[in-house]
Parts: structure tokens; sequence; C-alpha cells
């Protein structure tokens, strides 16, 4: 359907799941700018809250809508976390890092009791892996890492910003790679990247959602795990 923000459905959806005294984590990305701005409605109209951002980007967007930030630290465990993704397959697994947040994404998403993941209808794939996958690296290593990918097929590029290497939050790099032809599961996958000196996180989230809020239109479809 022409017109519909089909995000803006999905986030509008998901943000029914925040109550007053939750902490709740804020996720990186266009589709949860929506959510973010409908929870500062919600505070403006009382909601009592306080979240923790998946990023600089969403913590400045959330503070200038009045939303309460606190530290990961200072709020220890959270009751609801809302991102988005890159792609999310019917099994609940995800690619997300594409907005280069992934790293605080899944240190906020293993550290919530109930993960939300809210997309527009095109993130919905059968097999992952047409969204290159992004993997953050010590810009030490990077470059030893891009050859040891590339012994592996698995088509490594540096992302960049511009001319200029691109550098995440934490100041480390990231490395988008081609995981297509892949056909070892997906946990073999993560474990094998995790194994590799270097590489702080991959943008594989595949046991952290409990919920997928897909857009289809003006419908929100829910799913949960
Ligand atoms: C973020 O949401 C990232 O992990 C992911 O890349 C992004 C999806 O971006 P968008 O909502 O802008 O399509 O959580």
């Amino acid at each position: 359907m022409s017109g519909v923000n089909e995000k803006k459905v999905a986030a509008l959806e998901a943000v029914k799941y925040v109550k007053s005294g939750m902490k709740v984590g804020l996720g990186t990305g266009s589709t949860a700018f929506y959510m973010i701005q409908a929870i500062g409605e919600m505070v403006k109209n009382g909601l009592n809250i306080k979240a923790v951002a998946t990023s600089v980007e969403t913590e400045k967007l959330a503070k200038s809508l009045g939303i309460e930030i606190i530290t990961l630290a200072e709020a220890k465990r959270l009751d609801i976390t809302i991102d988005g993704a890159d792609e999310v397959n019917e099994e609940f697994q995800l690619i997300k890092g594409g907005g280069g947040a992934l790293l605080r994404e899944k240190i906020v998403a293993h550290n919530t009791d109930l993960n939300i993941i809210i997309a527009d209808s095109s993130k919905r794939v059968s097999r992952l892996g047409k969204f290159k996958l992004p993997i953050e690296t010590i810009p030490f290593a990077t470059q030893l890492i891009i050859s040891e990918l590339e012994a592996m097929n698995l088509e490594p590029i540096q992302r960049l910003k511009g001319d200029q290497v691109y550098r995440t939050d934490e100041n480390n790099d990231i490395i988008d790679v081609n995981i297509w032809n892949c056909d070892e599961p997906l946990s073999d996958l993560e474990q094998c990247l995790k194994a590799i000196p270097g590489i702080v996180e991959t943008g594989l989230f595949l046991t952290t959602t409990n919920v997928v809020i897909v857009a289809e239109g003006e419908k929100a479809v829910s799913r949960k795990r």
C-alpha cells in the first residue's frame, strides 16, 4: 500500500507494551526513530519511565523529547527493549548493525527481559544474508581480520563514511561480510567469527528476540517466540 509509513505502524504497535515504572531500552535506526518519538509523546502525557539508549544518536533524540536517560549500569536490568533490524527470519533470528550500533544493541538486548523488534515488511526474509552481516572489530586488528575473512570466502568490506573509515560509538571499525552462501548453521558461523581475536561482536542476533512486529501496510503483525 503506497504512502503508508510501515516503520511508524510497527513502532506505534510496539510502544503499547511500555508502562510507567519500566526501564526501557531504546533502539537505533529510522524505525526506532518513530518508536522514540511516540514514547516522547507518552512521557509528555505522564508516562514515567527511565530509558537506556543503544547509541549516541538515540540518546540525543530521547533527551530532546524529555525522556529520562540512565546508564545500563544504573538500570542493571531492562524490562523492555524496542529496536529495529535489517533482516528478520521466521525463527526470530536477525541481522542488525546496518546502523552501526550492533554492539550496544546486543549488550542491551542481552540485559533485557522482553526484546521487541519492529520492522517494515521489507525486513522480513526467509533466509538471512541478502543484507551483508556487520562485524565490529578493534582497529588494531581490522586489516588482519579482513584477510582472515577473505580466506573464509566471506567477501569482507570495511565500512566507510564518505572517504573515511566508519567508526562506531565505541570507536571500533565495522566490516560487512556476505554470508548468503554459508550453509552452516548460523550459530556455528557466529561461534567461528567470535573466536577470531579482534572481533568484538557480530550483527547476528540469534536468541535474544521475544516479539517481532512487522507492519504489512497499515496492519501491524505481531509474533511471539
Ligand atoms: C538498528 O536498526 C540496527 O541494528 C539496524 O541496522 C537498524 C535498522 O535500521 P532501520 O530501522 O533504519 O531500517 O537497530
